[in-house]
């Protein structure tokens, strides 16, 4: 259910103001989120793929799970959530987006300054040395991509179950959550660590949580209020909610 605002809250109340958004923001734009029933390709949990061990052991059949995701998120435009959030930025002077998500979804929608916690699909990187590349076409499917400085196979840019997030973003995100007066939990199961510390991290500096999600989660318990629903409803029924206010 959609509460009003608190103690009418208004623009400037509700800032230092974070959204954090998880794989649900770009369900409706019909990218697979991970856990969904679209999460599953040729009967594999994506989480059993998006780690290193299964990259060592068989580079193509990960990259053959990274081309399909390319392929299918390749096709999908931002939808009105992610364009909100974009006029958002725009609209505050103190506002940050921090994403889990890989779809580079937010930057089709216009926004500018993204945490990417977790990387992007559609940049490579080499596993031998520094090197990082943006590769939008799709992947050629019958050769491994292979690093433009050194030759070396190329992995997709993202973070990998197992390994560590990069510690300067994760510190920014940090920071973010820690000093904010609101946070935005949209789309996200609240089960990916470290992740899903960080609305944890801003209630424990008294921030407001606001979970929109269209089931409950971990989160909902301790989120000051959830408004259930499709993310493109709820985000800008919050929105026009506060806009009422002022
Ligand atoms: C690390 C990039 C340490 C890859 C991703 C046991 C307990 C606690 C932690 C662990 C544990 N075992 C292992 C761990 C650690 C692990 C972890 O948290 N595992 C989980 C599964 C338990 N974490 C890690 O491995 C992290 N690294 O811990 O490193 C370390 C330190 C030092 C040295 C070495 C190691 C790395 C985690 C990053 C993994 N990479 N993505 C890729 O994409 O290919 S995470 C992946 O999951 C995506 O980024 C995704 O965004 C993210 C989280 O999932 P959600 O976004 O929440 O998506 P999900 O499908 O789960 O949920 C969608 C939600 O939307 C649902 O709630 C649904 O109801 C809702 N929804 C659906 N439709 C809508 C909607 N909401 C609104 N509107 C809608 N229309
Ligand atoms: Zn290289």
């Amino acid at each position: 259910m959609t509460q009003p605002p608190r103690n009418r809250e208004t623009i400037e109340h509700i800032q230092p103001l974070v959204a954090f958004t998880g794989a649900g923001i770009s369900a409706e734009s019909g990218v697979p989120t991970f856990r969904g029933e679209g999460g599953l390709w040729e009967q594999r949990r994506a989480q059993d793929l998006a780690t290193p061990s299964a990259f060592a052991r068989d580079p193509q059949l990960v990259w053959r799970f990274y081309r399909w995701r390319r392929n299918v998120i390749g096709g999908c435009l931002p939808n009105a959530a992610h364009r909100l959030l974009a006029e958002m930025e725009q609209r505050l002077e103190d506002f940050t987006l921090i994403t889990q998500n890989v779809d580079g979804l937010h930057e089709s929608a216009g926004s500018q300054n993204i945490l990417h916690l977790h990387g992007s699909l559609w940049r490579l990187r080499c596993t031998r040395c520094a090197a990082r590349w943006e590769g939008r076409d799709s992947l050629r499917e019958d050769t491994l991509p292979r690093c433009p400085e050194c030759s070396s196979l190329a992995r997709p840019d993202v973070v990998w179950f197992g390994e560590p997030l990069e510690l300067q973003l994760l510190a920014d995100a940090q920071r973010a959550a820690a000093r904010c007066r609101t946070m935005l939990v949209i789309g996200t199961s609240a089960l990916v660590q470290p992740a899903a510390q960080l609305p944890m991290l801003a209630k424990s500096n008294s921030a407001q949580v606001i979970e929109l999600n269209v089931d409950r989660t971990p989160l909902t318990a301790h989120a000051d209020y959830s408004i259930q629903g499709p993310a493109t409803i709820t985000l800008k029924k919050w929105w026009d909610a506060l806009q009422n206010q002022a």
